[in-house]
């Protein structure tokens, strides 16, 4: 402990502690709501503030660090013969190193593509060991408290009056910290049932206001339905090395179901003639091979994901594009997600509707029975459950970039224009 004519440092400590508690706090609570899929669509339209909070929250914490670096040397010499004590004050500087360098690199994702894997891996695995470790001192100290408050007690037996100046003052900060402790947990636990209250309002509200999703009721299912055959190139040994795997993200109330007795695929707009094909009608489209990254925009990617699907310029030529087209929206038998292309970017040889992975029809998850892939662009713009495909003659702004996604959604790096390297 620091001697007693240290007592500005213990408290410029004791201050900036506690400020990074409550920083750290936030950043759990901020980056837990940034990860958790199931809250993409109750909280989509705070997920992009949120996001900007929890970076500003972050660098406001690297300032907290870099205040305390200028104490580190006094209080790395005030921790006296303590050997847990160091230990303690390393984890913690390694944690917010880490955090930090990591958190740097998500938040320039544009500039550090070939690494957002790597550091949301360390970002959610400093997570996962930074909030237990915190859980674990926060218990440790509570209880630590706790174990010196029964001859503190003020009550009707009186703390004694305590000599020794640093003990008196260590008692008087642990009562405060216990008074603290008690706001705290009341506090919290008062805004934790709120927020579930307002959660279970809006979620009934939601129900209300949403009767039907879009989506297709199972019809009395037949044992099987038409399945295409695989390109052989699509499937394992060819296809099949993807590195990596899909966090399957959907901002519906539910997971949509593909039914193939009731699925169409329609295209309309501004085309020559409208299409409105059958499952069975689809699945006698010639299809195309390509192995390609995925990248969503929040930091994971799925490298060399062997797809099989329909390039969407043939689909397009089969309607017959208006000349007063420009545009071609695409959206979500799940009833929410729409996203949309120029027409130029719809027209590139690997943008295409993927109808296989590895050879295999793509699930209910994965966006069945058709998904737009744009790999030329963050996943974002890949549409999964497309069920309309719409020609018309003005820009649409998708479900993400109305919330605050970038409207430019290209790859860094990426040719724009012309045919793909790799087909
Ligand atoms: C106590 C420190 C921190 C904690 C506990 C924390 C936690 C998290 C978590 C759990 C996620 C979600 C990751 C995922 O989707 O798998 C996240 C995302 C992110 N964090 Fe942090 N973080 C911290 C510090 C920082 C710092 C210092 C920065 C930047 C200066 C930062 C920037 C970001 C960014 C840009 C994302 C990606 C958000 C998105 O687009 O989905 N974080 N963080
Ligand atoms: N219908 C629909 N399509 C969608 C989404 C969605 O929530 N609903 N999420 C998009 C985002 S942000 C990404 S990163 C990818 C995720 O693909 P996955 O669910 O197969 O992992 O799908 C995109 N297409
Ligand atoms: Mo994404």
């Amino acid at each position: 402990m620091a001697p007693i004519s240290g007592r500005p440092l213990v408290e410029r400590l004791a201050r900036l502690h506690r400020l990074y508690a409550w920083s750290l706090l936030a950043m759990l609570l901020s980056g837990l709501v940034l990860y958790l899929p199931g809250l993409r669509g109750p909280l989509a339209a705070i997920r992009a503030p949120l996001r900007q909070a929890h970076i500003a929250a972050g660098v406001a914490q690297i300032v907290l660090i870099a205040a305390y670096l200028r104490l580190l040397l006094p209080h790395w010499r005030s921790l006296g013969p303590w050997l847990g004590k160091r230990i303690n004050l390393v984890i913690s500087l390694l944690l917010a190193a880490g955090w930090s360098l990591s958190g740097a690199v998500l938040w320039w994702d544009r500039a550090f593509l070939p690494y957002t894997q790597a550091a949301l891996f360390w970002h959610d695995l400093l997570t996962w060991v930074g909030g237990l470790y915190l859980a674990g001192h926060a218990v440790v100290r509570y209880f630590k408290i706790e174990l010196a408050l029964p001859w503190a007690r003020v009550g009707p037996r009186r703390a004694r009056p305590l000599a020794n100046p640093i003990a008196a003052y260590r008692l008087a900060k642990a009562i405060e910290r216990r008074r603290f402790l008690t706001r705290v947990l009341k506090q919290g636990g008062m805004l934790l049932g709120g927020s579930w209250l307002v959660g279970w309002w809006l979620k009934q509200r939601r129900e209300v206001e949403l009767p039907a999703l879009a989506q297709v009721q199972p019809a009395a299912r037949a044992p099987a339905y038409p399945v295409p055959q695989p390109d052989p190139r699509s499937s394992p040994p060819v296809g099949g090395g993807a590195k990596g795997h899909f966090r399957i993200y959907n901002v519906a109330r539910s997971m949509p179901h593909f039914d193939p007795y009731t699925w169409r695929l329609e295209v309309n707009g501004l085309v020559r003639r409208e299409l409105s094909l059958t499952w069975e009608q689809v699945i006698e489209l010639p299809r195309d091979v390509w192995v390609r990254d995925f990248h969503c925009v929040s930091g994971w990617s799925v490298r060399n994901v062997t797809w099989e699907g329909i390039p969407l310029s043939a689909l397009l030529d089969l309607a017959g594009v208006l000349p007063q087209a420009t545009h071609v929206k695409f959206s979500s038998y799940d009833g929410v997600y729409t996203d949309a292309l120029t027409l130029e970017q719809a027209r590139l040889d690997d943008t295409f509707l993927a109808m296989l992975k590895d050879g295999k029809l793509l699930t209910d998850p994965e966006g069945a029975p058709l998904r737009l892939i744009m790999p030329r662009m963050f996943a974002y713009k890949s549409v999964k459950w497309v069920t309309r495909i719409e020609l018309i003659d003005q820009p649409h702004m998708g479900f993400w970039e109305r919330l605050g996604y970038a409207e430019d959604a290209w790859i860094p790096g990426v040719d724009r224009s012309g045919p793909s390297p790799r087909a």
